[in-house]
């Protein structure tokens, strides 16, 4: 990625793009189904199998066929929930490593024949305008071919009969690189080309997560958390999902010069375990933790991946819903009024009427921000317009103390947070701050920052 310097970017940069003029897509950029998914920001993981009838979190391959038999099986209540929430899609463990398939899979003879819980879930995902997306496990403790070159083509077939069209457009499909064989276990050596070129010919909108992507990457950790810096940029030559994964730290903070758009998703589960179990009904997390998941996560550009596990009903607990439900209220009242009144940047009007696609270019590095009667705020929320490339490397925030008069040079303004990466979106917790004006200065960028929305908001929480 060619680096372009900041300092005089009212110059170098305005000669580059030309006054008014949109500016060239800089590095890496995303797909269109890359922005789309971006956009999503949240969804629902369903952790749901014969674990969540054995109380097992890894199966072991040899439960019995009749472990898995929901009683009120119930995907609609899942997609009700999911919209209420908030969220956008919802991803099932269609295969977990115990090899068991949610549905009909001609490849196996391990599956649910009496109900189709792909063919349920994706109907109700239709029905309540939400997306539908699969985790199907390459690790298998069941396939008596899993350690053999066949197990590689059973594979893609199983990859073949869910993506093939039977359940509609799927947009996100997830690759575990989990593998808990030990030295004495079975080896696969996985055909990761195979895999994913049957996912793009079936489902070429199908972002395809795992720690290399392409389409996303792990963020390291299932706590939910992204780096407060993170690029969406990876460099994933040389490494494989799994064993092969690359560095923790590129993983939780992409990589600045990273040559493919691989964008961070943080994945965590509202209780301690992936699958349901009676025992922790009553340890879910707390609307307290989950925003500060929502800051680490959305606000750090991240999609997050929210797991709210089904129970032996079929159904999502009425706790666990609940919850979700408080955390959407947070949510809401947190953003629902920004206190951002104007901000002066030609066009600044575009940063503030919540749509996405209207954006503005930042000529000038430094600008200020009007705040709505000087109303106390803590969070700062920008933006990048991401289908230009990820650009902001650093910025600061300044608040003014000096009464009206925001024209003098110096004095009055006090220095209250740095960060670093934007993205997609950033949310920065700032101090409590009173002010009638905020200051912001992009100090280093790879071009010309393009802005898509700015907030600033009180979260009475924090
Ligand atoms: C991991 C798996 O081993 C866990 O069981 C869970 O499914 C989590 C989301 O991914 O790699």
């Amino acid at each position: 990625m060619k680096r372009e310097i900041v300092i005089g970017l009212t110059t170098i940069a305005v000669a580059a793009a030309g006054c008014g003029r949109e500016p060239e897509p800089c590095g890496p950029v995303p797909s269109e189904a890359q922005v789309e998914w971006q956009r999503m920001e949240m969804n629902m993981f369903v952790h749901f199998g014969p674990n969540t009838f054995s109380g097992l979190e890894w199966g072991t391959g040899r439960e019995t066929d009749n472990l898995f038999r929901p009683s009120e099986l119930d995907c609609r209540q899942w997609a009700r929930t999911a919209k209420a929430a908030g969220m956008r899609g919802i991803i099932l463990t269609a295969k977990h490593h115990d090899g068991y398939c949610l549905w009909p899979n001609p490849v196996s003879a391990h599956c649910s024949k009496d109900v189709d819980v792909l063919r349920e879930l994706s109907d109700a995902c239709r029905e309540e305008g939400l997306k539908f997306g699969v985790y199907i496990s390459p690790w298998d403790r069941n396939d008596p071919a899993y350690g053999t070159p066949e197990y590689n083509e059973r594979y893609a077939e199983t990859l073949r009969s869910v993506h093939g069209g039977a359940y509609g457009p799927i947009f996100e499909h997830w690759f575990d690189g989990a593998c808990g064989e030990g030295p004495n276990g079975k080896r696969q050596d996985y055909d990761w080309p195979l895999f994913r070129r049957t996912v793009s010919e079936l489902q070429p909108d199908a972002v395809q997560f795992s720690d290399v992507g392409p389409g996303c990457r792990w963020v390291g950790n299932e706590n939910g958390i992204a780096g407060e810096t993170n690029w969406s940029t990876l460099n994933a030559d040389g490494y494989t999902p799994g064993a092969g994964a690359p560095p923790v730290r590129s993983l939780f903070e992409g990589d600045e010069h990273g040559a493919a758009w691989i964008p961070a998703e943080a994945d965590v589960s509202l209780r301690p375990g992936w699958f349901w179990r009676a025992s922790e009904d009553d340890r879910l997390k707390s609307v307290d933790e989950l925003m500060d998941i929502y800051y680490s996560s959305v606000g750090r550009n991240a999609v997050l991946l929210l797991n709210v596990p089904a129970d032996t009903r079929g159904k999502i607990p009425a706790s666990d819903s609940l919850r979700l439900m408080e955390f959407r209220a947070r949510r809401d009242s947190v953003f629902a009024r920004n206190l951002a009144r104007r901000v002066r940047v030609p066009a600044g009007r575009r940063l503030l009427d919540g749509t996405f696609d209207s954006h503005a270019v930042l000529r000038a590095r430094t600008f200020e921000i009007d705040i709505q009667d000087s109303e106390p705020f803590n969070l700062l929320l920008l933006q990048e317009y991401i289908p230009l490339g990820q650009r902001i490397s650093s910025f600061m925030v300044e608040a003014w103390d000096g009464g009206a008069d925001s024209s003098r040079s110096e004095g009055g303004w006090t220095e209250i947070a740095r960060g670093t990466t934007v993205g997609y979106k950033r949310i920065l917790r700032l101090p409590p701050t009173t002010t009638s004006r905020l200051r912001i200065t992009i100090t280093d960028s790879f071009a010309v920052p393009v802005l898509s929305e700015l907030g600033v908001y009180f979260d009475a929480f924090l």
